[in-house]
């Protein structure tokens, strides 16, 4: 909620294969205890303006991923983490996760080794490695319908996956026209929106009705198993493989027979960083995925907000102070 005072905020950026995260240290109000899960809710409906202030422009952009730290629900987690971004929270986030054991190794917090993290879809293992990587053990991750087809406004017939993991995913295997290139990253954004809001507008959901609000398109890779495109619920996409993508994409692939459960799996991004995947283990038709890369530290910042600013809040936002 606006203030009329001064608010300062303690952040830490870095980006994982070029996907930013910013980690809220200090100077966020108390979001109170509880599951991560409650206090989640509690962001969304009182702190969208903070949100937007630390995300998106001036001080922000779109791509940007905030990971606010809060104490942990969960005794054995080392901490806890609402992941937001432009337009919301995020149940969970990858290449986040990443960025946050290396901002807590180089604020002092965590040496190497794995540690626990609190989310709000459940605690996840994350282990920063030795040379500098973090393999994150996601949360179980599953295909949850196969060969949805859509009619898509000015693409026609597309076919894909829905899936799970961490986030919800509708995933095109393959069959993308466009070379999942940066050259090419203005028009796959028109195309993965449109596959969006024809989801939306064929009632395609993941479980529970939940809304399908990450893209993600794939292609063959000259480097990796493959190349993907993410979309992510804010319109920008994402520079990093992305976590949950991936996690869901091994989800898929599993499910289809084309992944092994312990067969490594390398998805670059559409910048062409990558991260490697593994399944540890498959029960039920649900999988747990390992995904590793590497995030580095960018910078270290006190953000000021100063609600005589007009733009205090953000571009295009309309947080009254
Ligand atoms: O790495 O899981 C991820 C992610 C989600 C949204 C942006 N990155």
């Amino acid at each position: 909620m606006p203030t009329t005072a001064t608010t300062r905020l303690h952040v830490i950026d870095s980006h994982t294969g070029g996907e930013p995260t910013r980690v809220v240290v200090t100077g966020w109000p108390d979001l109170g205890d509880g599951p991560l899960a409650t206090r989640r809710e509690r962001f969304d409906a009182e702190h969208a303006a903070l949100r937007d202030a630390v995300v998106r422009e001036p001080r922000g952009h779109d791509a940007m991923v905030g990971a606010l730290l809060v104490p942990p629900d969960d005794p054995t987690a080392c901490t806890g983490v609402v992941f937001f971004n432009n337009v919301g929270t995020l149940g969970m986030c990858g290449h986040g996760t990443m960025g946050l054991l290396t901002t807590l190794a180089y604020l002092g917090r965590i040496a190497p080794g794995r540690h626990r993290v609190d989310t709000p879809v459940g605690a996840v293992e994350a282990e920063l490695l030795a040379d500098g990587r973090t393999t994150v053990r996601n949360v179980a991750s599953y295909r949850h319908a196969a060969g949805v087809e859509l009619d898509v406004p000015g693409l026609g017939r597309v076919v894909g996956d829905v899936a799970w993991g961490g986030n919800w995913f509708f995933l095109v295997h393959d069959q993308h026209r466009r070379d999942l290139t940066v050259a090419n990253v203005a028009r796959l954004t028109d195309e993965a929106w449109a596959i969006r809001c024809a989801l939306a507008s064929a009632g395609v959901t993941g479980a529970d009705g939940a809304e399908i609000d990450h893209v993600e398109l794939t292609g063959p890779s000259a480097d990796a198993d493959a190349r993907s495109f993410v979309l992510c619920p804010g319109k920008a996409y994402d520079r990093s493989p992305c976590g949950t993508g991936t996690s869901a994409a091994l989800a898929c692939h599993h499910a289809a027979g084309r992944l092994a459960v312990g067969r490594a799996w390398r998805q670059e991004s559409v910048v062409g960083s990558v991260f490697e995947g593994v399944i540890e283990r498959s029960e039920h038709g649900r999988v747990w995925p390992a995904i590793t890369g590497r995030a580095f530290v960018t910078g270290e910042a006190t953000l000021v907000l100063d609600p005589a600013d007009p733009l205090c809040w953000g571009i295009g936002t309309d947080h009254a102070p």
